[in-house]
């Protein structure tokens, strides 16, 4: 199991998901600790710098200005905003600074205004991640110039399932845009939603369009559906908790050298499902009050879980993860 393969088939994948759970729990935490201290888990903190009133319809989210939903939109955050954002978010533990726009892609200007966004999270010792929709091959290699770190595009979910949650644009564009940041050198955090409905086939399917990319995505966001009033996905019926640890472990058994989060949902999950989690191979989170639009756990409340699992804040510093490993 310790090499790394891009050539997944669905059925194989669903078979690991219908593994009994306690051989797939040991495997995921076993092949972990091969490539990961089994107790740090990496801390990120998200900030959303321009908000609402975005032009794609994805059934999930808040922003959509297609959506009925009681969001406040926002234009592009002033520059000291954040900074001071970012600072608040060193001085709590956090290690990389996510930043997230609500564009269906950003226009060369917008760019600029991230650009000098990026450059001064770096210059106050942070990784930075920025996810700005869409991006061209030059984009790409404009923000690899700047310094960035990692850029966040999800594929979301499986091909199959796709055109049920989100139309405006494609599998294949989420595709390319990956191919674009990959190919300026930038770090891929790339992975999905669960709990929008899809069968455990999809998620199989999934996860097998993230490890059969050229690399694996060296960081993996498994997001728990947050629901939010006025979207087509507000009364989506809950994902068994169950369910979704499966899938972490065997996101963790196809990419075992990916940074796998667990990313937005952790609100509604009890202290024991994250445990769990943990177990199964995630090794990172968003940290901090709100996600993107969203309330996320409270740090206090972070701060304690983490005192109770025994576990602290990864330190790896970003030149050690990046490339060659994937
Ligand atoms: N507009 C950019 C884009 O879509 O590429 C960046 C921001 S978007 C909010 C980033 C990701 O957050 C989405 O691809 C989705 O996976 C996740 N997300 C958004 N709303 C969510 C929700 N309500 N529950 C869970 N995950 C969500
Ligand atoms: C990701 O996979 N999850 C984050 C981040 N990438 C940008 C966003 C979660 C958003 C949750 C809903 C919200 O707060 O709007
Ligand atoms: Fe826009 Fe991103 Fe929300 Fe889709 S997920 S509606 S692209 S902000």
């Amino acid at each position: 199991m310790n090499e790394l393969r891009h050539d997944w088939t669905r059925a194989e994948v669903e078979q690991m998901l219908n593994r009994p759970f306690n051989d797939l729990l040991f495997d995921a935490q076993s092949v972990h600790r091969e490539h990961f201290d089994p107790n740090a888990v990496q801390v990120s903190t998200l900030l959303s710098i321009k908000t609402g009133a975005c032009p794609e319809d994805c059934g999930y989210c808040s922003q959509s200005a297609k959506h009925d939903t009681e969001l406040e939109r926002e234009k592009l955050l002033p520059l000291d905003e954040v900074v001071e954002a970012a600072r608040e978010a060193k001085a709590n533990g956090a290690s990389r600074f996510c930043m997230g726009a609500a564009w269906r892609n950003p226009t060369d200007t917008n760019l600029e205004h991230v650009i000098e966004m990026i450059k001064a999270v770096r210059a106050e010792g942070m990784e930075t991640c920025v996810t700005l929709g869409m991006l061209g091959e030059q984009q790409a290699r404009r923000l690899r110039d700047a310094g960035l770190d990692y850029y966040n595009h999800n594929l979301d979910t499986s091909p199959e399932f796709y055109g049920e949650v989100i139309t405006t644009r494609t599998f294949e564009d989420r595709l390319e845009t990956l191919a674009h940041v990959r190919a300026a050198g930038i770090n891929v955090c790339s992975g999905g939603i669960l709990g929008m409905g899809e069968a455990r086939g999809d998620r199989a399917s999934m996860l097998c369009e993230l490890a059969n990319l050229p690399e694996h995505p060296q960081s993996v966001p498994i997001n728990m559906l947050v629901p939010v009033a006025g979207t087509p996905l507000q009364d989506a019926a809950e994902l068994d908790p169950i369910e979704f640890v499966r899938a972490i472990a065997v996101a963790r058994l196809m990419m075992p050298r990916s940074y796998v989060r667990l990313s937005a949902g952790r609100g509604g999950m009890s202290d024991e499902m994250q445990a769990l989690c943990f177990l199964a191979g995630a090794n990172s989170i968003f940290y901090g009050d709100r996600l993107l639009t969203t309330d996320n756990v409270e740090e206090h409340a972070d701060r304690q879980l983490f005192a109770r699992l025994g576990i602290h804040p990864d330190e790896t510093p970003v030149e050690q993860k990046t490339c060659c490993s994937a």
